[in-house]
């Protein structure tokens, strides 16, 4: 994945929303983590699965 662009993370307050584009630029899975001290280690982690695009 490309760290090119600012909208690849996103801070909100707890009970907030916001947006962010994660262009991936093949197919697999991917682990994701929050980058602010501590919370990798707390669990503020996932994992998401990108499917080949059809064209
Ligand atoms: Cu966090």
């Amino acid at each position: 994945m490309a760290h090119d662009d600012a909208l690849h993370m996103a801070h909100v307050l707890p009970g907030c929303q916001g947006d962010m584009v994660w262009n991936f630029k093949r197919a697999g899975q991917f682990d994701f983590a929050c980058l602010i001290p501590g919370h990798y280690q707390a669990g503020m982690t996932g994992s998401i699965t990108v499917l080949a695009s059809g064209h």
